[in-house]
């Protein structure tokens, strides 16, 4: 196309603060082609908050980094809800392993699935999936920086059938824990800015 040809060739191309008719597409906007519902079950409700501090390079999910918590555990079958907050100045990008959930927009029956969130500074999203896959599962943020200096939640099936993969599960769960102390001890020294104190 020439440049006489397009409808935009005398806007101001320097301004990209101008008016225009480009849309900015939003998770919203979203629709699933066919109904998403999850089968009747019964509903547990869990709220996380996003947390950090940019300062001390600390992120976290209601200020604890993963070495710091427990598995949650679930029930096969159950339908699981999770109301997040990003109380922190960063996006972040919410990944689940293992299932698609489906993101709660306003879309009702047709609410899209997804396994993963860019969840906005000061924004609740709310997810919900059904809990149907045995596994340990990760569920963390998708900035890899972010995700090994803690940011993360491991959801656990009970009594699930032993996995042949992972023969000695206590020995696995020590050795992540291990790993990811060992990063966010790593990213505190190395990224606190100089003369500040850690805490
Ligand atoms: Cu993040």
């Amino acid at each position: 196309m020439s440049m006489s040809d397009n409808p935009h060739a005398n806007h101001n191309q320097d301004n990209s603060n101008e008016m225009s008719d480009i849309v900015t597409v939003n998770y919203a906007m979203l629709k699933s082609p066919k109904k998403t519902t999850l089968p009747n079950s019964t509903r547990r409700v869990l709220k996380f908050e996003l947390t950090g501090n940019m300062n001390r390079y600390v992120w976290s999910l209601d200020n604890k980094v993963v070495s710091e918590t427990d598995k949650i555990l679930v029930k096969k079958g159950e339908n699981l809800r999770l109301i997040i907050f990003n109380g922190s100045m960063m996006r972040h990008p919410m990944h689940l392993h293992g299932h698609d959930f489906r993101v709660l927009n306003g879309q009702g029956r047709l609410c899209s699935f997804k396994n993963i969130i860019d969840i906005m500074p000061m924004e609740t999203d709310t997810l919900e999936f059904n809990a149907n896959v045995e596994g340990d599962w990760f569920f963390h943020c998708h900035i890899l920086y972010h995700m090994m200096s803690g940011m993360g939640r491991v959801f656990s099936y009970e009594n699930q059938a032993p996995n042949p993969l992972i023969p000695n599960p206590k020995l696995a769960q020590r050795k992540l824990l291990q790993t990811t102390k060992k990063c966010t001890s790593c990213f505190r020294m190395i990224l606190q800015p100089m003369g500040t104190t850690e805490k």
